[in-house]
């Protein structure tokens, strides 16, 4: 079986629009988001010290932008682990099948945009670490 992508985790860099009214950021279904955007969710009032998400996707791809403070994201794909602090609005955190994903740091004002490929479905979501070490694909 291939081994994994190389990390299949990225930062996504956004144009900012500005004049002297100010500025705007657009993000189009395969544009700036690699794919068609079907869900939009946004997290907030995130009480200190929480640590959500502890999952993966089996299938959904998922863009995260924080639209307000900041967040840490921690990631593991079953082959490397990264973190990415979210506190631009010009970044979007792309999250993809399988890459295993913990959010904690969150500031008191925090809002989090995640723009998502599919409808919510917890079939799709893999909860359990151990389960989703098992259905990783073999790496080399
Ligand atoms: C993810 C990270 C980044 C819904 O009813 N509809 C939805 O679209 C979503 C996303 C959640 N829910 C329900 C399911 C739970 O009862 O809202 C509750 C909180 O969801 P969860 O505990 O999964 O939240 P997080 O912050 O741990 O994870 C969320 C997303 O669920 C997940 O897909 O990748 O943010």
């Amino acid at each position: 079986m291939a081994p994994l992508n190389l990390f299949r985790v990225d930062l996504v860099k956004f144009t900012p629009r500005g004049d002297e009214r100010g500025w705007l950021i657009a993000l189009e279904n395969l544009q700036e988001v690699p794919f068609e955007i079907r869900r939009v969710y946004y997290i907030y009032g995130t009480q200190p010290h929480v640590r959500r998400g502890k999952h993966a996707h089996r299938h959904l791809r998922q863009l995260a932008v924080c639209l307000r403070g900041s967040c840490r994201f921690h990631m593991d794909d079953g082959k490397a682990k990264r973190e990415f602090l979210l506190d631009r609005l010009d970044r979007g955190l792309l999250i993809e099948p399988m890459v295993w994903h913990e959010m904690d740091e969150f500031s008191p004002d925090c809002l989090l945009m995640v723009l998502a490929s599919g409808p919510y479905e917890e079939i799709d979501y893999i909860r359990d670490r151990s389960s989703w070490q098992a259905e990783l694909p073999v790496q080399e």
